[in-house]
């Protein structure tokens, strides 16, 4: 194959820069810039960067990113280092273990490692590109596969995530589209990107994720969280928020998601979309506890990509790489409109080929049956759709 066709009549945009797979959380920690390198190496391997206009974006700089972030905690970003992060703040020293979150959130989940700042403005940057190209109408679809990161808050590093690409770019497209709408398919809940556009009907938030409020992080996302209750806010209604219980397999998330998602389009009628893929839904992954096939995961973007609205895509988690590389790369092939083309057996000159050898060189193993059993009853999914369709059945006119 020498590179794939561009689709015909929409624009597709490739945003990356390959400075973040430099990067490494520490030892033993489940987010790992690698998998970035990997889905980088699918796609460049089933020629899809060919019908795509690729960018290498530069980094997001401290005044793009204190758009939403606090000055204070921009500054502490910039600066710490592993080295003097503890000169800085003796009162971080609580034992071996490391130090205590008390500071900006830092902690074993959002450690200080080396160049930390600059692997947080160089997604952050990817995904405020992109948002760029969908507002000057250069692109119809823009990728960014490096950002995602939905926990961080204004002043507050937070699972993993550190910089929030998602609300700096949703910022950016607020610009020129009256309502944006957020879908989150990680399996954790999307708690900053909720928390940032509480208030406001401009942006309406929808995260599906396992929900447990003592033991999965984190803890928050319930059915009955839907906005501010006082009557006169006017982001009152406009979050949604889809728990769910361990093991929930392809079928089951469809008929979910498009029942959840068809509605609120119609009501909505958002003018750009963003879509958080975090790829940790998927069955076998190292943190989530879902039962999804690359294919099932993948027909969430096949459904949001039908309603032909500028959309942007972001990664997000994903903690077994060479799945994330493998649905990522998929979710490309779905969003170019080659997913019929692809060869499902792995490019035979592909690089990193012995990552993938444990289940063969293909791009679905099979990753459903996987430990838990499905958790969630026909009771318990109808009883969402009726829920979400209540709750839009007050925001309409
Ligand atoms: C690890 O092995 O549930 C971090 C984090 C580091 C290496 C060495 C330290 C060992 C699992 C997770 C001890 C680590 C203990 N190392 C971390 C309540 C917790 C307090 C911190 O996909 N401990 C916190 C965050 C979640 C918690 C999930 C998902 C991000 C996203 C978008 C973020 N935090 C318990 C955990 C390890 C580690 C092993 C870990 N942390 C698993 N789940 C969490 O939504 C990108
Ligand atoms: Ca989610
Ligand atoms: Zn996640």
């Amino acid at each position: 194959a020498n590179g794939i066709q561009r689709p015909k009549g929409y624009k597709v945009s490739w945003h990356y820069n390959p400075d973040v797979e430099k990067y490494h959380f520490g030892q033993n920690h489940p987010m790992k810039p690698w998998r970035l390198t990997l889905t980088k190496s699918l796609i460049l391997s089933y020629g899809m960067h060919t019908a795509m206009d690729a960018y290498v974006p530069r980094a997001a700089t401290k005044e793009e990113i204190a758009e939403f972030h606090k000055d204070e905690y921009v500054d502490f970003l910039s600066i710490a280092t592993p080295q003097n992060i503890y000169e800085m703040y003796p009162e971080l020293a609580t034992g071996p273990q490391g130090y205590s979150s008390a500071i900006f959130g830092v902690g074993e989940d959002c450690p200080i490692f080396d160049g930390l700042f600059a692997f947080c403005s160089t997604y952050t940057g990817a995904s405020i590109d992109a948002a760029r190209k969908l507002c000057n109408k250069q692109s119809d679809i823009a990728i960014n596969w490096s950002g995602g990161l939905h926990h961080a808050k204004k002043a507050e590093a937070s699972g993993f995530c550190y910089v929030n690409d998602i609300v700096l770019a949703i910022l950016q497209l607020l610009r020129h589209h009256p309502r944006v709408l957020y879908i989150d398919i990680d399996v954790h809940h999307g708690d900053g990107v909720e928390q940032a556009f509480w208030s406001t009907d401009r942006v309406m938030c929808v995260s599906f994720h396992k929900y447990d409020r003592d033991q999965f992080f984190p803890g928050t996302g319930p059915l009955d969280s839907t906005g501010p209750l006082h009557p006169d806010n006017p982001g009152k209604n406009y979050t949604i928020n889809v728990p769910l219980n361990d093991g929930i397999d392809d079928e089951g998330y469809a008929y979910l998601f498009q029942n959840v998602i068809e509605p609120t389009i119609k009501i909505y009628n958002p003018s750009a979309i963003v879509l958080q893929c975090g790829a940790d839904s998927l069955g076998h992954d190292r943190l989530g506890c879902f039962n999804l096939n690359i294919r099932g995961h993948g027909s969430c973007v096949s459904f949001v990509k039908s309603f032909g609205i500028p959309l942007l895509v972001v990664g997000g988690g994903g903690y077994t790489p060479r799945n994330v590389a493998r649905a990522w790369a998929h979710e490309t092939s779905i969003l170019i409109g080659a997913d019929k083309t692809l060869d499902p057996v792995l490019p035979d000159f592909l690089p990193h080929r012995e990552a993938f050898r444990r289940e063969g060189f293909t791009l679905f193993p099979n990753l459903s049956g996987w430990r838990r059993e499905d958790g969630n009853t026909k009771a318990h999914i109808e009883r969402i759709i009726r829920h979400v369709r209540d709750q839009l059945s007050y925001i309409r006119g």
